[in-house]
């Protein structure tokens, strides 16, 4: 029999989504027996490696682990389970790991790469390709140009020395090459999620279930010395990511909607007030669309969220979980990630909150409202309205963005700005801390002459607040954030193109990856927001990691593969398969 290891962190419901769909069938291990008994078990897992071993070490799951391992029995590591085979990780250096695989994990570094100059942002979130180093990857269902989706912070560097007998795959990211895929033996793990990873990532699991891995062949295919040796660049794609904003129509049906500015309600001439909420389609039937048609990520934002108590807010929760069946890439909730108390009076916490959307299928959630007001509190805390003010003991580590990062890890987290223009004549006119966000329009463009900065706004635009999006975005990767999705309620809908001052502000603002949005209406506009250098802080950052559209693919205007092949006509890599 299969075992599954759920260590109480992060999505293993996808992954149990994806066993069933290829035909097989698990048990959850519920106590340390449970591993004893097992024929094969895998060990998936997002999540922090402190949390994620004091966990087994508190469930009395860390010997029968050894042992399970120690029997030859078939183990599969995925992510944190690849890394707790490690001795240590950096992340959590007073916490050792299995000991299995020599070395430790360490953190990316953020630095410029040696080879581009190019400062790459951690965690790495994203599709990546994972490079046979041994002729038996094919067996354990590898091919050239795949692609596989990572989320990290952390992972083990390829040691030729260490891991001469393990490496299966590497990876490079930035310019650091890294072991994607490790085996000896009995034992194999993946530092990606298969289950995340498309058709590529379902083949990758179902050669181990099926146990066609078993090998037959196992040479190098390239030397361990050029395999360790980074390359120009990486295979990092660009993503392209499609947004639902789901509210209920005035029956009361869930549906897609999609707004110009953020209004979702049809304009009705010669009527003041708006007509019906726009109705774009079912949740599933559309998320399931855009996941056939190549969506590297799908996005669902609960757009009404600041009326209901979200933890009563089932059908969110049976959206995503009927999602997370059928889908195998990442899917991200927003709207209503905070505290909230039932209407009984019960208290939760944001974390909690989030627990039940990671238990439905969710592999990040998003924050808006509530991300605002925890940037806020904190400057408040520091006295200051400047982020680089802020000290370890202004942290409270009670915010749900901290709350969330340090249970599921930082990647988890992503933070979802609702920016406003604000026009100003003179620079008198802004308040002094604001005076880093303000922007001039391009000459030659209609903003010629135009001054403005980007107000922060909560409850989907309705209310406005005295801080801006540099502010913001530096101060909730303080709090460790590990995305930002940034919107503009201004370009919203209007299919004009990104706002690039805004997404440059934010972009080099921070190291973590911020995904562009709000306004795409044709394939050029994602190559333009690919293609631009940030008039930077820093030096050679890069351009965003990802973009994402709603109105252009609900209308069917413009679609995923039309958006990819562009892309990859202009040199961008991308990921592209056939499901
Ligand atoms: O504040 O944590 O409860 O989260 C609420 C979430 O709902 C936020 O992420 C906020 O952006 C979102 N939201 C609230 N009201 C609206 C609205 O439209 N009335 N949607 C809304 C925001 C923006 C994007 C949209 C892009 C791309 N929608 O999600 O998909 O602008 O659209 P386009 O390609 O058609 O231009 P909380």
């Amino acid at each position: 029999m299969l075992y599954m290891l759920d260590y109480g962190a992060g999505n293993v419901r996808s992954l149990a989504n994806s066993i069933r769909k290829l035909g097989y069938d698990f048990e959850w291990v519920k106590s340390p027996a449970d591993i004893q008994k097992a024929d094969k078990l895998i060990f998936p897992g997002v999540g922090a490696f402190g949390p994620a071993m004091e966990s087994l070490n508190r469930q009395g799951y860390s010997q029968p682990l050894k042992e399970f391992i120690a029997s030859g029995k078939p183990y599969m590591g995925i992510c944190i389970g690849m890394q707790a085979l490690f001795e240590r990780s950096t992340e959590a250096p007073n916490v050792p790991g299995l000991g299995v695989v020599p070395g430790e994990v360490d953190r990316f570094d953020a630095g410029p790469s040696t080879s581009t100059g190019a400062i790459k942002s951690v965690p790495q979130m994203g599709w990546n390709e994972a490079n046979p180093v041994r002729t038996s990857a094919k067996q354990f269902g590898y091919q050239s140009g795949q692609h596989f989706y990572f989320v990290h912070s952390y992972r083990a560097s390829f040691d030729i020395e260490k891991h001469k007998d393990w490496a299966l795959t590497t990876t490079q990211y930035g310019d650091e090459v890294f072991l994607s895929s490790i085996r000896r033996g009995n034992v194999y793990a993946t530092q990606f999620h298969p289950e995340k990873s498309g058709r590529a990532g379902l083949e990758i699991l179902r050669a181990w279930l099926s146990e066609e891995s078993a090998v037959k062949d196992d040479q190098w295919i390239v030397e361990p010395a050029q395999a360790a040796k980074p390359a120009q660049t990486d295979g990092l794609t660009k993503r392209v990511v499609a947004c639902l904003d789901v509210r209920s129509n005035d029956d009361g049906d869930l549906v897609v909607t999609k707004g110009e500015s953020y209004d979702v309600r049809e304009k009705e001439e010669a009527k003041e007030v708006g007509g019906q909420v726009r109705n774009l389609g079912k949740p599933v039937d559309l998320a399931l669309r855009y996941y056939l048609e190549g969506a590297d990520e799908i996005v669902f934002l609960n757009i009404t969220s600041f009326r209901s108590c979200p933890l009563q807010d089932q059908p969110m929760l049976s959206v995503l979980s009927n999602a997370a069946a059928s889908i195998f890439v990442p899917l991200t909730i927003g709207g209503g990630i905070k505290d909230s108390v039932d209407p009984d009076g019960t208290k939760h916490s944001a974390k909690e909150v989030a627990d039940e959307y990671f238990r439905a299928g969710a592999d990040k959630v998003s924050i808006g409202s509530e991300a605002v007001l925890a940037v806020e509190e904190l400057l408040q805390r520091a006295g200051s309205k400047d982020v680089a003010r802020v000290k370890q003991d202004h942290l409270t580590g009670k915010t749900g963005i901290e709350m969330i990062s340090k249970a599921y890890g930082k990647q988890a987290v992503v933070v979802s700005i609702d920016p406003r223009r604000v026009y100003v004549e003179k620079d008198e006119e802004v308040d002094p801390s604001h005076l880093a966000c303000v922007v001039e329009g391009e000459k030659g463009s209609r903003y010629d002459g135009k001054r403005w900065w980007y107000r922060c706004t909560i409850k989907g635009g309705r209310e406005d607040r005295d801080i801006d999006v540099v502010q913001l975005a530096k101060g909730v990767e303080t709090l460790g954030a590990g995305e930002i999705l940034v919107n503009s309620i201004d370009q919203d809908g209007q299919s004009k193109g990104f706002d690039r001052q805004l997404i440059d502000l934010v972009r080099g603002s921070v190291s973590i990856p911020v995904v562009a949005s709000s306004g795409a209406g044709s394939a050029q506009h994602f190559e333009e927001v690919f293609a631009a250098k940030p008039l930077a802080q820093r030096a050679e950052p890069s351009s965003v990691e990802a973009a994402l559209a709603a109105g252009i693919f609900h209308r069917k205007e413009v679609g995923i593969e039309e958006v990819k092949s562009a892309l990859a006509e202009k040199g961008f890599k991308v990921r592209r398969e056939k499901i």
